[in-house]
């Protein structure tokens, strides 16, 4: 018998849905047909051998751990031919079937009504001509940019950005600056603590997972699951590595209210936590160490300053309480032998920290004061020394690569001869900007707002003490906001109080809302045009895996698996469309250049000629990075300030690690939630958000938040695959696919709910549907969902259907001085809805139960379309 041909080409591509930051996962795409038949992990001995790719190995107690020789991609990667082809992909530009320009514009009716086919041309003409009677009327910084959030690794037509390349040609805008979202905490606390970095995890990270192999006997998981979030970015290989620990004899405690799915599988102890209450663990820790004299008080006295200062709070001296393990546990609900089993333990073993990507627990309220903690917590055992690290698990910290170095991105020269939209995301660059979560403040206040801080991730830490205001000035040209164009319309989904923004996206302030996007989704209900993006299928581009937490950095083209889908165009493309419409733009943007032109610039870029031919890596289609030869004489994590901290200080004012910051102390004297140290704080007029406020009398389950292990935020919430399994959604009795929402047994019993039953998590900004998952695997106290779930609005402002917590998260920044967001760590109480109440809703609002549904995958575009997308 003649085999079947089962693929006509294959084609690599990025898998990993961090977006521009370059990519991981890396996979094998086989085509048939014009279609995608399958998406498989990277044989990376496809066109090398092995022989050519040197490869690091690590060693303990006998056991050796090395790369794998294949790609370990997530599910969600491997499916996501279903979400190329998801019913929910924009088939075609798109308006509000009552928004007109030259009339009414109807903004009350965001989220509301439908849309009508348009044009690309009438797009393009629509879009040019507000953006003319905006720029005459406000001027440009009236056009606001939302080009932020993760998404499809891609570089020539990176997920974000390109509507800024356009309209800085333009004169400029105002940039919706993203806030540090993962680092929070770090951020804003951590940075005063170790200085060092971007973000204010701790850095250089270089070596700390050798050198962890080697000495730590202990790995602290806090707020962390292996087993989930690598995924998002770089695949499996963190999951390897944990299972070497067990393998090496290297204990593995896990910190965290949900047993999550790496506590289930590598915990020798699982330790339940209530949400955001990890700082008074921390102090009770603490408190022990001080009391028993089991820390490294020739390390604090050489290389921190302001021990005393927090030894006097913890011991009580500042304020008359101990902040003993018997103060805490009430506050954190865990036992108080456990507190002083963990300390001591801490205490007694060489000791590292993993996270994943900031940790769930520096998100919530407040989230600068664990962090710091921590930072505290750690130089009191020395860190920098032997097997005395913070991780980034495998993010960061795997050996270092020969040649790698060169990338495109964050690279402003690529930016400007180029325009690719590099920077967009996370550099305040514009003279305006918005912190991202002060967006629905800005479109509802008529009053200028202030922060100190823009919030961007690269920010260095002096730009906390700056005081902004927007609008800027106006003869710095100033002016509020009258258009949005956003490449990342899920602000609802990810962000603080959905609810609100809804509402402000309603505001008549707002004459014209342009959402780009490859799906129907989140805010792209609220648009007045909508122009359909393609995915990374459907484009040619060129990508570095560098990632470390990629096991073999390498660089991939990615040429096209499949042809646009409807009238889809890249993002790069969309922009251009409207480019046309400005005399002499879109060549002012192309530079003349096509994307085989700007394959190449880039790879020239990144230094491409020492490492490869063109020819050969065109004729490959990729090139591994070998192992660097010498990688294992890179100092670990702090090593040298650990060594000598006089001859390598850290960027702190003192060069020593803060525990108490005279920086803070001089900025913001009066500042009750950062102060010059880390304390617990119980409420303050920003958030009352704990268990013993007289609201949790009401709402008396905190929530927790976590990224979902079936979706990147916002993204794959419409995989069918992944959709079928209990933790991903729970089938309602009314066939409805809703989130999750656990709870422990003894808590769903209390009110009378069971596994399956639609239930409503709510509080004072709104409610949320979800079908309950009761588990064990939850300590109580806890109602648990993750982030991201497609919106579907019951009611706009009010009722949610999808599950998108985050449309009642605390609409409140993290402290006064600190634009961070909420996404754990706040009250809210759950209840089972009643048949009754739900036909009441059914009644009350027929078209939001009217929407096109498919279970399968969940609402299909034509939910949105006037005609039902008969046309
Ligand atoms: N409750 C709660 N909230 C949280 C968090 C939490 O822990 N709890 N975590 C926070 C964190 S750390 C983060 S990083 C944020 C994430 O928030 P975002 O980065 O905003 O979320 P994403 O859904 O990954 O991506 C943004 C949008 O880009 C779209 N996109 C993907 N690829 C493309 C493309 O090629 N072109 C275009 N035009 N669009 C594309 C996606 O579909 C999505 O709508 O969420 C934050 N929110
Ligand atoms: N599958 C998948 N992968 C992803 C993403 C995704 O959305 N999905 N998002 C990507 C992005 S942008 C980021 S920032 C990273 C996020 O990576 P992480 O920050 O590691 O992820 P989280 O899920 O927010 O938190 C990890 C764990 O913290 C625990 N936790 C939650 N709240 C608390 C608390 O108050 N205290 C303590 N001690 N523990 C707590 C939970 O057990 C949770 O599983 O993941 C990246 N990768
Ligand atoms: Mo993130």
């Amino acid at each position: 018998m003649r085999p079947v041909k089962t693929k006509d080409k294959t084609v690599l591509r990025s898998l990993g849905l961090g977006g521009y930051f370059g990519g991981g996962a890396e996979g094998m795409v086989d085509v048939k047909d014009g279609k995608i038949v399958r998406v498989r992990p990277l044989r990376y001995g496809w066109k090398y051998k092995k022989e050519d790719i040197r490869q690091w190995k690590m060693e303990r107690n006998g056991k050796t751990i090395e790369p794998t020789w294949k790609s370990l991609p997530g599910p969600f990667s491997l499916a996501y031919k279903k979400r190329v082809y998801s019913p929910n992909r924009v088939p075609y530009p798109m308006k509000r079937i009552d928004w007109d320009p030259n009339g009414e514009r109807n903004p009350q009716n965001r989220g509301k009504s439908k849309f009508v086919r348009i044009s690309w041309d009438e797009a393009a003409e629509l879009i040019s001509s507000e953006i003319r009677r905006v720029h005459e009327k406000y001027g440009y910084n009236a056009i606001l940019m939302q080009g932020d959030g993760h998404g499809e690794c891609k570089t020539i037509n990176t997920p974000h950005g390109h509507p800024g390349v356009l309209l800085e040609y333009l004169g400029g805008f105002t940039l919706q600056v993203r806030n540090p979202d993962s680092w929070e905490g770090w951020y804003w606390g951590a940075k005063h603590v170790w200085g060092q970095g971007a973000q204010g995890i701790m850095y250089p990270a270089a070596n700390i997972i050798k050198d962890t192999i080697e000495h730590s006997d202990m790995v602290l998981f806090w707020g962390c699951d292996p087993e989930t979030t690598p995924w998002g970015f770089v695949g499996q290989f963190a999951s390897r590595l944990c299972y070497f620990l067990t393998e090496a004899g290297i204990d593995q405690v896990y910190v965290c209210p949900d047993c999550n799915y790496g506590a289930a599988i590598h915990a020798d102890k699982w330790i339940p936590i209530l949400p955001n209450t990890d700082a008074a663990m921390q102090l009770a820790i603490i408190y022990i160490w001080l009391t028993e004299g089991t820390y490294d008080k020739e390390y604090v006295k050489t290389h921190t300053v302001g021990m005393d200062k927090v030894a006097d709070y913890v011991l009580g001296k500042e304020d008359g309480v101990p902040k003993t393990p018997e103060w805490a546990s009430p506050k954190c609900g865990v036992p108080e032998w456990t507190i002083k089993a963990l300390a001591r333990e801490f205490g007694a073993k060489t000791t590292s920290i993993a996270h994943y990507f900031g940790g769930g627990f520096i998100r919530g309220p407040f989230s600068h004061e664990p962090a710091r903690l921590e930072c505290i917590m750690l130089g009191m055992q020395g860190l920098g020394g032997p097997g005395v690290h913070q991780h980034q698990w495998t993010y960061f910290g795997l050996p270092r690569a020969e040649g790698l170095g060169g990338t495109f991105f964050w690279n402003p020269e690529i930016e400007e001869q180029l325009a690719l939209p590099v920077l967009s995301a996370v550099s305040a660059w514009q003279e305006q900007v918005i912190p991202k979560t002060l967006i629905q403040n800005a479109f509802l206040s008529d009053e200028p707002i202030t922060f100190f801080g823009t919030g961007a991730q690269n920010a260095l830490v002096a730009d906390q003490f700056i005081k902004y205001t927007y609008p800027i000035e106006a003869e710095k040209k100033g002016s509020p906001i009258h258009m949005i164009w956003a490449d990342s319309p899920c602000r609802i989904t990810c962000w603080n109080y959905g609810h609100e923004t809804e509402i402000a996206m309603r505001s008549p302030q707002i004459e014209c809302f342009v959402a780009q996007h490859p799906w129907f989704e989140n805010d792209c209900v609220y648009a007045d045009i909508v122009l359909p993006a393609n995915t990374y299928m459907e484009v040619d581009d060129i990508v570095t895996n560098i990632r470390q937490g990629t096991m073999q950095p390498n660089i991939m083209i990615t040429e096209k698996a499949i042809e646009p889908i409807g009238e889809s165009k890249s993002d790069a493309e969309c922009v251009r469309e409207v480019a046309k419409k400005f005399e002499g733009m879109e060549e002012e943007m192309t530079g003349g250049k096509t994307t085989a032109d700007l394959q190449k610039a880039i790879w020239g870029y990144m230094g491409g000629e020492k490492l490869v031919s063109w020819e050969e890596l065109k004729e490959k289609g990729y090139w591994i990075y070998p192992t660097a030869e010498d990688w294992d004489q890179d100092p670990p994590g702090f090593r040298k300030f650990y060594e000598d901290p006089e001859k390598h200080p850290l960027t702190t004012p003192t060069g020593k690690l803060e525990f108490y910051s005279e920086a803070l102390a001089k900025a913001f004297p009066n500042d009750k939630e950062r102060g010059p140290i880390p304390r617990w704080i119980e409420k303050s007029h920003n958030h009352d958000e704990r268990l013993s406020s007289h609201r949790a009398r009401v709402f008396p389950l905190l929530v927790m938040s976590n990224h979902g292990r079936w979706r990147v935020h916002a993204q794959c919430d419409d995989i069918t695959w992944t959709r079928e399994t209990p933790t991903m959604k729970v089938t309602g009795p009314d066939g409805y696919k809703y989130e999750p929402c656990w709870m422990h047994p003894s808590e769903a019993e209390k009110r009378g709910i069971k596994n399956g039953d639609i239930v409503k998590i709510y509080n004072e900004r709104g409610i949320v549907l979800a079908g309950a998952y009761v588990t064990e695997r939850l300590r109580p106290g806890v109602a648990y969902i993750d982030h991201g779930a497609r919106h579907d609005p019951i009611k706009t402002g009010e009722i949610e259907r999808g599950g998108a917590i985050n449309t009642i998260t605390p609409g409140a920044i993290t402290s006064d001085n600190c634009v961070g967001q909420i996404g754990g760590g706040y009250l809210v109480e759950v209840q089972k809805v009643t048949g009754e109440e739900m036909d009441g809703w059914r009644r009350d609002f027929p078209e939001a139960f009217a929407r096109k549904y498919d279970p399968a995958a969940g609402l299909r575009v034509e939910a949105w379309i006037d005609d039902g997308g008969d046309k």
